[in-house]
């Protein structure tokens, strides 16, 4: 199967210590992305208005590089809007949120994804009323990537980051309610290295709806520098169909261009 590579970029200040492997300027973050060879670079911006877009279309021409993906994390880090906040107005800003985001990742044929804007349930939004109003917002949401020729990629998170999805099944389940050809499944290695009983059968399991992959080792970390054997991710991924992104949302351990490396050697010994 042919996997296509990609690698994080955040220029979303209060996000520099998360796992992502580039934080400084775009410029530069593509430039190396391009000279170690990846096929995509995955962008992490604070939204839609801190893009310079004609910037991006140049440095992308120039570099050879696609959008593997906008991240919608700032939606969360800096305003705390998510989809299953009690207040209604909360949710409808996290929705417009989302929604020009999406048009945004149409306009670089990219998907958006949504992790941490789906918030957790709470003694003031149990979870079945979470689950229904996460299920309600990916309809709309749907339609509206539908609408502008874009998808959203809906991640499952670790225990710790939410208490409302934390599996592929899981995560199948909802988007099986949710009926639309444009909500997809991201899997994160990381967070299924936590929560799955077999992250290589999830894999198989989730195939028709998988959109995405977020390439890490078991401890956040470039692929090789903790302990996952990419033999049964790779097999799962082959019989899935995946033909995707493997994009590494890792922290930049011990630098930036080490772990850069590592995961393009990792992409190629398992992936090509
Ligand atoms: C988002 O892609 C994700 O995996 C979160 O854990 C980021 O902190
Ligand atoms: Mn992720």
């Amino acid at each position: 199967m042919a996997y296509r590579s990609s690698i994080t970029v955040n220029l979303i200040p209060e996000a520099r210590q998360g796992p992502f492997v580039f934080h400084d300027d775009l410029a530069t973050s593509c430039r190396e992305a391009a000279e170690l060879g990846f096929d995509a670079v995955e962008l992490f911006f604070p939204g839609p208005e801190a893009v310079d877009e004609a910037e991006l279309h140049s440095l992308l021409k120039d570099y050879n590089l696609k959008v593997s993906a906008f991240g919608t994390g700032a939606g969360w880090i800096q305003h705390q809007w998510t989809l299953t906040d009690a207040s209604e107005a909360v949710r409808e800003k996290a929705k417009t949120f989302l929604c020009s985001m999406l048009a945004l990742a149409s306009r670089f044929h990219a998907p958006a994804i949504l992790g941490s804007m789906q918030g957790r349930h709470s003694p003031q939004v149990p979870k079945p009323q979470a689950l229904d109003l996460l299920k309600t917002a990916l309809q709309e949401l749907g339609a509206y990537a539908e609408q502008v020729g874009s998808t959203l990629l809906y991640e499952p998170l670790n225990r710790y980051e939410t208490n409302l999805v934390s599996t592929l099944g899981e995560g199948v389940e909802l988007l099986r309610s949710v009926q639309s050809n444009h909500v997809k499944i991201l899997a994160d290695l990381f967070h299924m290295n936590i929560e799955e009983v077999s992250p290589a059968r999830a894999l198989v399991e989730s195939h028709y709806y998988l959109g995405h992959v977020h390439f890490a080792d078991t401890n956040r970390r470039a692929a090789g520098m903790g302990h996952f054997d990419y033999v049964p991710i790779r097999d799962a991924l082959d019989s899935a169909g995946y033909t995707g992104y493997l994009a590494a949302e890792i922290f930049p351990i011990p630098d930036s261009l080490t772990a850069a490396r590592q995961t393009i050697e990792s992409f190629r010994k398992f992936f090509k």
